[in-house]
C-alpha cells in the first residue's frame, strides 16, 4: 500500500498569497523554533509539475542517489526511465601523459614570452598534449521500458516531482481505472524504486524490459528478474573496460508474474513494486575489474527484503534529512499553481517569486540527487545523461564548470554532498605528481581544464583550450573553504598534503616573466578566452585568473600551515612565491585586465561567456568594495564591458558577480536571464545550451549571496537583496566561521537574523543599519570597529539574535 504523505494542493494554495513571514514576525523557519532543526516542512508546494507525459529528455523528471541516476518520462503506454550509474565511463584506466612534453617545454616558454603564439600553439598539439588527446566519455546504461496497456482514453493526467520528498509521481485515469506511479531513487537502499498501482483491483498489467545504445545482452535470470549486460565504450584508442549489470526485478500484490527473454511480465495484478538496481566493474580510477554482477544482485536483494512502505519511509527520511535543512521564503502568487515549463515561459513578465524559492531548491535537490559520500562527483550533467557520446564528454571541466557545481554545497548546507570532491582531489593529486614530474619536471600534482573518470591530468583538447596548468590550483582551493566553513581541523590536516601539492607544482613550475621579473605560469591561458585572433591567441604567462589563483592557493597553505601547527618553513616559501606573483591591473578602459598586457579592447571576443579575471571577485575574495574599492570599480567596468548575454552558467556566474558587487537588482535581472526557455529546460535543467547543470549549481550558490555573504571574516547581512524580493526569510544557510544563519527581512530591511555559533570565535556583522545583538535575553555586549560593522566574541554552540536597534 502507498504510505500516506502530505500531499500538495496546488489550486488550493493557489487561493493564498504569502508573504512567508509568520504572525509572531519571527522568520518562517524560526516561528517552529520546538521542531528539531531539519524537521520542518516548508508550507508552499516545492514540486515541478506537467499536465503531459514528458515529450523529450528535457522534460523528464530526474532522480538519483548519488550513484543511480533516473529520468522519468511519466507516459501512459511506454514508460521510460533513462538510467545512468555514475562509475559508467567509456575507456579504462590509463595515464594521458605525454613523455615529449618536458623536452619541448623550455622552447615552449620561449616562444610565448616572444609573442610567437601560433609557433607555441604548434608545439604545444605536438609535444605537450596528453595522449590520446581527448578525454574519456560518460555514458548512459540505457532504459528501463514498462510497456502499459493502451485501450481507452487517458483522463485526469499529472506528472509531478515533489523536492521535498524525492518522489516522482504520475497520475492518470484509464477506461475509468486510476492509475498511479511513484518512483524515488534511494541511497539508503541502493536502489531506484518504481511503486505502481490501480483503484481497481487485478488492473494492472505491464511489462519491463531493458533497452540501451550500448553493445547489451539481456537475459532473465529467475522468474521476477530481468538483466542487462553490457560494456562502456572504447574511446581514443582505450579500451572499454568498466562492465556492467543492471537487474529490474517485479514484486507484484496478486495476478502473475513471469520473466523470459529479458522481459518480466505481470498480469492481473493490484499493484507492484519494481526495484532497479545496477552495479559496475569500476572500482576506482587504476581499476576496473570489479564484480558488476555480484554487486547489482546484493543491492537487489537486500532491497527485496523490505517492504515498499520501509523503502518509501527510509529514503524520505534520508532525503529530507539534507533536504529540509534549508527553507527559503520569499513569497507566492497565483503563477506558483501552474505548471512548471509554463511558469519558465512567464517568468520574465513577473508576478512569480515562488519560482525563484523552487529554483534554488530545485539547486540543492539536484546536488542531494548527484553527489553524495561514496559516489563519483557530479559532472557536467550531474549524473543525467542519455548519450553515449554526450556533450564534452558529460566529464569534469574544471576551469569553471566543477568548480560551480560545488558552489552551493556549504551555503546551502550541503556539506556531505561535496565530499566526493575531496576523493577526486586524493585522486588528481595522485595521477596529476605523475603529470607534474613528467612533463614539467616538477614536485608537487598539476592538473588542466578537463578530467575524467581515469582522472586525467595532462593537458587535452588543444593548446587553445586545454593549456591551463591550474585546474588543481582552484578544485583544491576546496580544502581551504571546507576548513573556513566548518573549523573542521581533523579535516584539514587529513587533507594538507593535496593542498601542499598543488602549491609545491607551483613552486617549482612558475617562471619568471622577463619582462616584469613577476613569477608567471607559461604556459597558459585565460581560461577559453582568446587576446588576438589567429593561431595560438588565447596563449600567454601569467593571465590575471593565474596569479588571483595562485594568491589564494599560496596564501590558503600558508593558512592551513598556521592552523595546523606545521610546516614552517613551507609556509614562508609559499608567502615568498606569494609576493612575487603580478599584481591585478587596470586597463585605459578602467577595467580590471585579463592579461598581464592591457590587451582587453582588441580581443576578438569582447562578450565572452567566461569571465575569469573576476575569480578575484567571486569565488575570491580578493576584490571587495571595503578592502580594495579601486579594483571593485575596475572589475564592474569589466563586467559591463562583458554584457549580460552568455550561456547558462555564465549568466550563473554574472548572478554571482553582481551580488559579490552589492547589486541585488542587477544580480536578480541575471537570474530573469536564465529563467527564460531559451536557458531552462522544461524540467528546469539548466542550458548552455545543451543541457549543462552547472548553471543550475550557480544560481542556487548565486541566490545565497544575495542574503549572506562571509567574506573577510565577516558576515554580510543582506548584502545583495533584490528589491523584487522585499519581504522573505531563509533558514539554514551556513557562513564562513561555522556560523548557520536565519534571516528574515520586510519592505527590504533586515526584521531578524539568528546566528548559530557552531565553532565560536570572533563574530563581526556587516549591516545596512544599527544592529543590537541578544543571546537567550541577555544583551550581547558588541564593539564597533568600523561603520556598519557590529563585533562580538561568539561562543560555540550559543544563539544570537540580531535585531534593528
Ligand atoms: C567550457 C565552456 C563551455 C562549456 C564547456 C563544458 O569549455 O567554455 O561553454 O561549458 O566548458
Amino acid at each position: 500500500m502507498t504510505p500516506d504523505v502530505p500531499r500538495r494542493h496546488f489550486m488550493a494554495l493557489a487561493a493564498t498569497t504569502t508573504t512567508g513571514l509568520a504572525a509572531t514576525g519571527l522568520p518562517a523557519g524560526t516561528a517552529h523554533a520546538a521542531e528539531p532543526a531539519g524537521r520542518q516542512k516548508a508550507d508552499r508546494p516545492l514540486a515541478l509539475w506537467y499536465r503531459a507525459p514528458a515529450a523529450d529528455w528535457l522534460s523528464a523528471l530526474p532522480l538519483g542517489n548519488g550513484r543511480l541516476g533516473a529520468m522519468v518520462f511519466g507516459a501512459t503506454e511506454t514508460e521510460r526511465l533513462q538510467l545512468n550509474a555514475d562509475t559508467l565511463w567509456a575507456g579504462g584506466p590509463h595515464s594521458y601523459d605525454s613523455h615529449k612534453g618536458l623536452a619541448a617545454l623550455p622552447r615552449i616558454r620561449q616562444l610565448v614570452f616572444d609573442g610567437k603564439w601560433p609557433e607555441a600553439e604548434t608545439l604545444i598539439n605536438s609535444d605537450f598534449l596528453g595522449v590520446p588527446g581527448g578525454q574519456a566519455q560518460y555514458q548512459t546504461v540505457g532504459s528501463l521500458l514498462l510497456s502499459l496497456p493502451t485501450a481507452g482514453t487517458v483522463t485526469g493526467y499529472r506528472r509531478e516531482l515533489d523536492l521535498d520528498s524525492a518522489v516522482a509521481t504520475t497520475t492518470y485515469t484509464r477506461d475509468g481505472v486510476t492509475f498511479t506511479r511513484e518512483a524515488f531513487a534511494s541511497a539508503p537502499d541502493r536502489v531506484i524504486v518504481v511503486r505502481l498501482s490501480a483503484s481497481r483491483q487485478g488492473a494492472l498489467s505491464f511489462g519491463a524490459t531493458f533497452e540501451s545504445p550500448l553493445h547489451t545482452s539481456l537475459s532473465s535470470p529467475d522468474p521476477l528478474t530481468a538483466a542487462i549486460d553490457g560494456k562502456g565504450d572504447a574511446t581514443g584508442g582505450v579500451d572499454g573496460a568498466v562492465g556492467f549489470r543492471a537487474l529490474v526485478r517485479v514484486l507484484a500484490e496478486g495476478g502473475t508474474t513471469t520473466s523470459a527473454g529479458g522481459t518480466v511480465s505481470v498480469r492481473g495484478a493490484d499493484a507492484a513494486t519494481v526495484l532497479i538496481a545496477i552495479g559496475t566493474t569500476y572500482v576506482n580510477w587504476e581499476n576496473a575489474s570489479g564484480d558488476a554482477a555480484g554487486r547489482a544482485a546484493a543491492d537487489l536483494n537486500l532491497a527485496a527484503n523490505r517492504p515498499y512502505g520501509q523503502l518509501r519511509g527510509r529514503h524520505v527520511d534520508d532525503h529530507r534529512a539534507l533536504f529540509r535543512r534549508t527553507a527559503l521564503d520569499v513569497g507566492s502568487s497565483d503563477a506558483a499553481a501552474l505548471p512548471t515549463d509554463e511558469r519558465v515561459f512567464r517568468f520574465a513578465s513577473g508576478g512569480d517569486p515562488q519560482l525563484v524559492e523552487l529554483h534554488f531548491q530545485y539547486g540543492r535537490y539536484l546536488l542531494i540527487a548527484a553527489s553524495r559520500p561514496g559516489t563519483q562527483s557530479a559532472t557536467l550533467q550531474g549524473i543525467w545523461n542519455d548519450l553515449t557520446s554526450p556533450p564534452w564528454g558529460s566529464k569534469y571541466t574544471i576551469n569553471i564548470n566543477t568548480e560551480m557545481n560545488y558552489w552551493p554545497a556549504a551555503p546551502a548546507n550541503l556539506l556531505e554532498c561535496w565530499e566526493p570532491v575531496f576523493v577526486l582531489l586524493d585522486e588528481l593529486a595522485v595521477a596529476g605528481r605523475s603529470t607534474a614530474r613528467t612533463q614539467y619536471g616538477a614536485d608537487g600534482w598539476v592538473t588542466h581544464h578537463n578530467t575524467d573518470a581515469w582522472r586525467g591530468t595532462a593537458p587535452v583538447d588543444g593548446a587553445f583550450w586545454g593549456m591551463w596548468p591550474m585546474g588543481g590550483a582552484w578544485m583544491s582551493m576546496a580544502i581551504w573553504e571546507h576548513y573556513r566553513y566548518t573549523r573542521d581541523t581533523g579535516k584539514l590536516r587529513a587533507r594538507y598534503p593535496v593542498l601542499k601539492g598543488a602549491a609545491q607544482f607551483f613552486l617549482a613550475a612558475l617562471v619568471t616573466d622577463p619582462a616584469t621579473g613577476a613569477l608567471v605560469t607559461c604556459p597558459s591561458v585565460s581560461p577559453e578566452n582568446a587576446h588576438h585572433s589567429g593561431g595560438g591567441g588565447s596563449l600567454c604567462a601569467g593571465p590575471t585568473m593565474d596569479t588571483q589563483l595562485l594568491r589564494d592557493l599560496f596564501g590558503a597553505v600558508a593558512s592551513a600551515a598556521d592552523t595546523l601547527h606545521i610546516d614552517a618553513a613551507f609556509r614562508d616559501q609559499a608567502l615568498a612565491a606569494r609576493g612575487r606573483l603580478a599584481p591585478m591591473k587596470v586597463g585605459a578602459q578602467g577595467q580590471l585586465q585579463e592579461w598581464q598586457q592591457d590587451w582587453d579592447a582588441g580581443a576578438p571576443e569582447q562578450q565572452h561567456r567566461h569571465v575569469s579575471h573576476l575569480y578575484g571577485l567571486h569565488p575570491s575574495n580578493q576584490i571587495s568594495r571595503t578592502r580594495t574599492p579601486d579594483l571593485f570599480t575596475a572589475a564592474r567596468t569589466t563586467l559591463v564591458r562583458r554584457g549580460d548575454a552568455g550561456t547558462g552558467w555564465s549568466l550563473a556566474w554574472k548572478v554571482n558577480f553582481w551580488a559579490r558587487l552589492l547589486e541585488g537588482d542587477r544580480s536578480y535581472k541575471l537570474l530573469a536571464d536564465l529563467l527564460t526557455p531559451e536557458r531552462t529546460a522544461p524540467n528546469l535543467f539548466d542550458l548552455h545550451p545543451p543541457f549543462q547543470i552547472d548553471g543550475n549549481f550557480g544560481a542556487c550558490a548565486g541566490v545565497t549571496e544575495w542574503l549572506l555573504q562571509s567574506q573577510h571574516d565577516e558576515l554580510h547581512l543582506l548584502p545583495a537583496l533584490p528589491s523584487q524580493l522585499p519581504d522573505g526569510s531563509v533558514r539554514g544557510l551556513l557562513a564562513r566561521g561555522g556560523f548557520e544563519v536565519d534571516l528574515s527581512w520586510r519592505g527590504g530591511a533586515l526584521n531578524e537574523a539568528r546566528l548559530t555559533a557552531r565553532a565560536g570565535g570572533p563574530a563581526r556583522l556587516r549591516t545596512a543599519k544599527d544592529v543590537k545583538v541578544t543571546s537567550g535575553d541577555a544583551p550581547v555586549p558588541t564593539t564597533r570597529p568600523e561603520p556598519g560593522v557590529t563585533a562580538f566574541t561568539a561562543n560555540a554552540g550559543a544563539v544570537y539574535l540580531v535585531r534593528p536597534a
